[in-house]
């Protein structure tokens, strides 16, 4: 109810604008083994590409809904350290809590930047763990953006669990070690992005990403996924060159994008979101006609 009512409170101050809303998804689902969850299937996704995306996206004009797994990146905190609280500040000799001289630039600009985007209205930051949280606050955000129609736009980025175990056939408890060999059947998780295409948000702009470890089936695997889902573009991402190249599959072709390899500070994120807001402009434009 609360995710409820802060969802329609961040859309409405833009309903009568022309503000665009992006859905940023990033980091990854986890499967619970047990209803209290003691162990559970993860992911590698660190969610820097979704922290990175909605910088950009923000500072392109777009209010962003970050749908991010706890702990993993945030926008804005790219150049801090991991542990950036214990490790950013320090406590004087009088006991009071002053940032280290190293950081004070850094931390300084990640204060000002994150401030700045949540007083604006242009960053909600909406943490799940599980896929259960995960889909159950997608399919609420999408409903509550369905007014906005073309001017939403959907970037999921985020590592999405494959198999789970059905809450009903989960254990209740810890599972034991002492009872042999683990024997645990995993379902498919229901393909949402249909359903968010067809049912929650038919008029949104949306983008869905591919992972593959084996570049021989990375493009094509894409390409199905597109048609498969109806999905206006997906990017296609290989593991180990995922922070340097793309390529953003449409049903016009396929376009590699490329971080700027002769500046130590860009990312890729930055030609991706530029491009795809750019088919972003242009499908807005052609549902007005
Ligand atoms: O989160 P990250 O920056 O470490 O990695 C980004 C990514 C590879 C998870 C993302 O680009 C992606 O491909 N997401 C979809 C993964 C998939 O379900 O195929």
């Amino acid at each position: 109810m609360y995710l409820f009512a802060n969802c329609v409170a961040f859309f409405k101050c833009d309903y009568e604008g022309t503000r665009r809303v992006a859905c940023v998804t990033s980091g990854g689902t986890t499967v619970p083994l047990e209803q209290r969850c003691v162990r559970y299937i993860d992911n590698f996704s660190s969610g820097h590409r979704g922290a990175a995306s909605t910088e950009h996206l923000i500072k392109m004009g777009y209010a962003v809904i970050f749908l991010y797994r706890r702990g993993t990146c945030e926008p804005y905190c790219s150049s801090l350290p991991d542990d950036a609280f214990l490790e950013c500040f320090e406590v004087t000799k009088e006991s009071a809590v002053q940032v280290c001289q190293p950081y004070s630039e850094a931390v300084k600009r990640a204060i000002r930047d994150h401030h700045a985007a949540v007083a604006g209205g242009l960053l909600l930051k909406l943490p799940f763990t599980t896929i259960f949280e995960y889909l159950q606050m997608l399919q609420m955000i999408a409903v509550s953006s369905r007014s906005l129609g073309p001017c939403s736009m959907f970037y999921l980025a985020a590592a999405v669990s494959d198999f789970y175990v059905p809450w009903k056939s989960m254990a209740e408890h810890k599972i034991q070690s002492g009872s042999g060999p683990l024997d645990i059947q995993l379902l498919q998780v229901p393909k949402m992005l249909s359903v968010l295409r067809k049912e929650w948000a038919p008029m949104a702009f949306c983008i869905s990403f591919k992972l593959e470890t084996d570049a021989e089936i990375l493009l094509e695997k894409a390409d199905m996924a597109r048609k498969k889902y109806g999905m206006h573009a997906v990017v296609a991402n290989e593991l180990l060159s995922r922070k340097e190249q793309v390529v953003v599959v449409t049903n016009n072709g396929k376009i590699p994008v490329y971080r700027d390899k002769t500046s130590s500070d860009s990312d890729v994120e930055k030609p991706l979101t530029k491009l795809l807001v750019d088919r972003h402009s242009v499908y807005i434009k052609d549902s007005n006609t």
